[in-house]
């Protein structure tokens, strides 16, 4: 009989989708319903994500009989991520906690829709600094163009493709457009697709991966917003390999692991003009001879970068307040 000290039977594989104490493991191609072994929910409670979707696990088979719905298995083992998309979190007992949206990623995919909803830019400076920060390559998907193609070409989105290099798709979940660039883009990859809610994140997939008949929701007519259709982040395999990932719609993104003096590193954009600052450790904010401030005077660097720049590092001062506790 294989006791638990037997890892001959153990399995590696990739968790799919997290739940509260179980989660569902991907080795090859079977899906194994989990639970979690005792001693690794002790060891993580304080993050209260002991697994998340993308984590690499080793799972350990339990026999056919032990569990009638299907293949079901002990999750043994976590891997260390190699990286993590996350966020400050309110925790329900005040303040705040990390939230890990998911692990192991390769590329994070921005989905950003150009009418019903508006494009909310300062979400897409956010999560630019959420990949950027973990060295996880970001993507822009500028969905619904059928709805507004003039929205489509707002220089905003040759800024980022062109200054910053990041990938600009432009596509139509509803004509089609744009998604064999889209469907290139993640093949063979692990992405996430993250953006608010009713920007077409699991119509797109459903295009992508046409068997996944992935629920879509209507955007309501007043307001304009998404109703929250998606309320898991769950990852599937593409048919040309990789795996994606569809997750619920974003209401913000709070960037939770970057020390404010490092923020400067994610806007490599605002990297030359920071040479003729007068300090090395301008914060580019109140000091005195910032380069940058006055490259954005000149025009030469637009000034809505330098904002969600700013922003983003009076949210990190608050953390670093909060968790030092003054
Ligand atoms: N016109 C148009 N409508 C689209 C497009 N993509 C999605 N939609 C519509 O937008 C609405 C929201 O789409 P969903 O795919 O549910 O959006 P989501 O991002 O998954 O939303 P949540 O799951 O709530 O986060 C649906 O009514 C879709 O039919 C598109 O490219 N063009
Ligand atoms: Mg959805
Ligand atoms: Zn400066």
């Amino acid at each position: 009989m294989a006791g638990t000290r037997d890892t001959t039977e153990w399995r590696d594989g990739r968790v799919i989708r997290a739940g509260a104490g179980t989660c569902r493991v991907a080795t090859g191609d079977v899906v194994y319903l989990c639970r979690l072994r005792g001693r690794l929910k002790k060891g993580r409670q304080q993050t209260q994500t002991v697994v998340v979707a993308g984590d690499e696990v080793r799972v350990r088979p339990l026999p056919p009989e032990a569990e009638a719905a299907g293949p079901a298995a002990v999750v043994e083992e976590v891997r260390p991520r190699r990286n993590s998309i996350v966020r400050r979190a309110a925790r329900r007992t005040g303040g705040h906690r990390a939230q890990v949206l998911m692990a192991n990623l390769d590329q994070l995919v921005i989905v950003q829709s150009v009418a019903e909803p508006p494009p909310q830019g300062s979400l897409v400076d956010r999560l630019l600094v959420g990949a950027t920060s973990q060295d996880v390559a970001p993507v822009i998907c500028l969905n619904k163009i059928d709805l507004a193609p003039d929205v489509a070409s707002d220089p905003r989105w040759d800024y980022y493709a062109d200054t910053l290099g990041v990938t600009v798709v432009q596509t139509s979940a509803e004509t089609g457009a744009g998604m064999d660039a889209l469907a290139e883009i993640l093949r063979d990859q692990v992405s996430l697709l993250l953006g608010a809610s009713g920007v077409g994140k699991s119509s797109l997939l459903n295009v992508i991966e046409p068997g996944l008949g992935l629920r879509t929701g209507e955007v309501t007519g007043k307001t304009g917003l998404g109703r929250h259709t998606t309320t898991h982040t769950e990852l599937f395999p593409l048919t040309g390999g990789g795996f994606i990932a569809d997750s619920p719609g974003l209401r913000g993104f709070d960037v939770w692991e970057v020390a404010p003096e490092s923020l400067r590193e994610c806007f490599p954009d605002l990297a030359d003009a920071a040479w003729d600052c007068r300090f090395r450790s301008c914060l580019h904010r109140d000091e005195p001879d910032c380069g940058v401030k006055a490259a954005v005077a000149r025009g030469e660097l637009p000034a809505w970068r330098h904002e969600a720049y700013l922003d983003i590092l009076r949210d990190l001062e608050d953390r670093q307040r909060e968790v030092q506790g003054y």
